[in-house]
């Protein structure tokens, strides 16, 4: 079918102007980027509040963990495993394991019919209030299976009318399915899209399936591409919001991503994603089994800092499962395995859910509120050097807070902080160092390495051994904030560090993130 059956020329260019609009609109982030960067600093777009936006543009946002960094301290999303087939074949991806396009490579525990998913997502609903986003996400593609995904939106659109619908395609049926997204109200779809020259295409996608055959080489990625961006401009037109994902493959598209970010873009993504490659041999991906080796976080940063000002960027993906259930970052699949949810008592109450949020939003308001303070107090002058920028590492459980023993984080979000600003501009996992009541301390040496580009570790708590392990390593601990909002928490300890070099008590020697912030394309060095 031809694409102009989907689509008039009228409806492109008024949805062009819906979306379009919204991102070019006065008051929105130059340069993609929004409120954390504080007085005028350029940062992540997704971290944009409600004065980056349009209303209506703000709505679809304000609560999907994934389009606003803001809210996924707060909110969760959940995935349900209904889309086992694919229509292409990506070198990254082996067919055993979870979709990498939105999952960390790990067998599905479980696939789900549409009723056996609507059961779960029904049940986890009763029991995590704050879960507001049900995204179909694999373990194949959500497009590749039509009747199973859309299946399962119309029914939990009539059990769960409150709760966000999400997808997310390789796009090569995309614009077929443009009528169908639309038609169940998705405001939120994810596509992958990484490249957007079929001769880097090639050496990404071995294969498609397409018009009832298998087609390889340039042939494949041209198709591919072709629909990516029909797609993409159709789903624009529509004023549904898109995501971009792309993956990091060094060698092979890293400097191209920037001419993504900037083809994307241009067709209205409301989001670009850049997520590192993850290609294990023991995964057996072709990437994998032929050493094809994924990028340093120091790389990704360089990569994503070279497409500043071109779409906004998502810098808080977590390459969740396809089963995923949590806030990003965490996962509760588990407890909600199909066993389990027949022994639970599934109340669907709309109203405690809707109570349970005003209290999540009013944390979240007063979240964003310390950070505007503080941004603002932070910018007064002192006499330290005015450019000085430093990476931080929190430990947080959510809420946006300083709320984790440094034991017990799998994670830690890296802040960069400057003058006035903390921005959210990553994240760096790691392994658990508290172990059933005591510390691990060979685990020590494999934590530090992954924060050691930072300059202090900001935590609720900390023992002895690993508080000296850390300043040997030149990082500072830090759990003098516990329990207050990430960015209030991280400027406080910028400006005694900035007083402390102001006095001469300490000399302040870049970590590397010197480099990162030159905005140099770094990662082929
Ligand atoms: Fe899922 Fe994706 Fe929707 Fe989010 S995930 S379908 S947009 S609800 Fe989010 Fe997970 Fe990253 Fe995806 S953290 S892998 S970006
Ligand atoms: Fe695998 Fe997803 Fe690529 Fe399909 S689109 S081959 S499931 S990574």
């Amino acid at each position: 079918m031809s694409s102009t059956a989907f689509i008039s020329v009228g409806d492109l260019r008024r949805g062009r102007q819906a979306v379009g609009v919204a991102l070019d609109a006065p008051g929105a982030p130059a340069g993609g980027c929004s409120t954390s960067g504080g007085a005028g600093k350029a940062s992540c777009g997704s971290s944009g509040g409600p004065e980056d936006m349009p209303a209506e543009i703000w709505e679809k946002v304000k609560n999907h963990p994934c389009y606003s960094e803001e809210a996924h301290h707060h909110y969760a999303r959940m995935h349900v495993a209904v889309a086992p087939a694919c229509n292409i074949q990506c070198n990254y991806c082996n067919r055993k394991y979870d979709c990498s396009n939105e999952s960390r490579p790990g067998v599905v525990s479980q696939k789900l019919t549409p009723e056996q998913a609507v059961r779960k997502v029904v049940a986890v609903a009763s029991e995590i209030p704050q879960m507001t986003v049900l995204g179909i996400a694999g373990p194949g593609d959500a497009l590749a299976n039509p009747k199973k995904t859309f299946d399962t939106f119309r029914m939990l659109q009539q059990q769960a009318p409150d709760i966000k619908l999400c997808l997310s395609t390789n796009g090569l049926a995309l614009p077929q399915m443009v009528d169908e997204i639309c038609r169940y109200n998705l405001d939120h779809v994810t596509i992958t899209i990484n490249m957007v020259d079929p001769e880097v295409g090639a050496k990404i996608y071995p294969w498609i399936f397409w018009d009832h055959r298998r087609v390889t080489g340039l042939e494949a990625a041209t198709i591919l591409h072709r629909q990516q961006m029909l797609g993409l401009e159709m789903l624009t037109a529509r004023g549904v919001l898109t995501k971009i994902n792309s993956v990091l493959i060094p060698g092979i598209n890293d400097e191209h991503l920037i001419e993504v970010n900037r083809e994307v873009k241009k067709r209205g993504a409301f989001l670009h994603n850049i997520m590192p490659l993850i290609s294990e041999a023991e995964h057996g991906t072709v990437f994998g089994l032929t050493g094809q080796r994924g990028p340093t976080a120091q790389e990704l940063k360089a990569v994503q800092d070279a497409c500043m000002g071109g779409a906004n960027l998502m810098r808080h993906c977590r390459q969740c499962r396809a089963d995923a259930v949590g806030l990003l970052g965490e996962d509760r699949s588990d407890e909600f395995t199909l066993d389990r949810i027949e022994q639970m008592e599934v109340v669907y109450d709309l109203d405690k859910r809707r109570a349970y949020q005003a209290r999540v939003e009013a944390e979240r308001q007063a979240q964003h509120a310390a950070k505007v303070e503080a941004q603002g107090a932070g910018a007064a002058a002192d006499d330290a050097d005015p450019g000085m920028a430093v990476l931080v590492a929190v430990a947080t459980e959510g809420q946006g807070r300083v709320n984790q023993h440094f034991g017990h984080a799998t994670e830690f979000q890296i802040y960069e902080v400057a003058q006035g600003s903390a921005v959210f501009v990553g994240h760096r996992r790691v392994d658990l160092y508290c172990q059933g009541g005591y510390g691990e301390d060979e685990q020590l040496p494999s934590i530090v390495a992954a924060i050691n580009d930072c300059h202090a570790v900001l935590v609720s708590k900390i023992g002895a051994c690993p508080r000296d392990e850390l300043k040997a390593a030149g990082i500072e601990p830090v759990d003098e904030h516990a329990h207050e909002f990430i960015e209030k928490a991280a400027l406080a300890w910028f400006a005694g560090y900035r007083a402390r070099v102001a006095a001469g008590e300490i000399v302040h020697r870049p970590r590397g993130d010197a480099r990162i912030r030159q905005g140099a394309y770094t990662a082929a060095a």
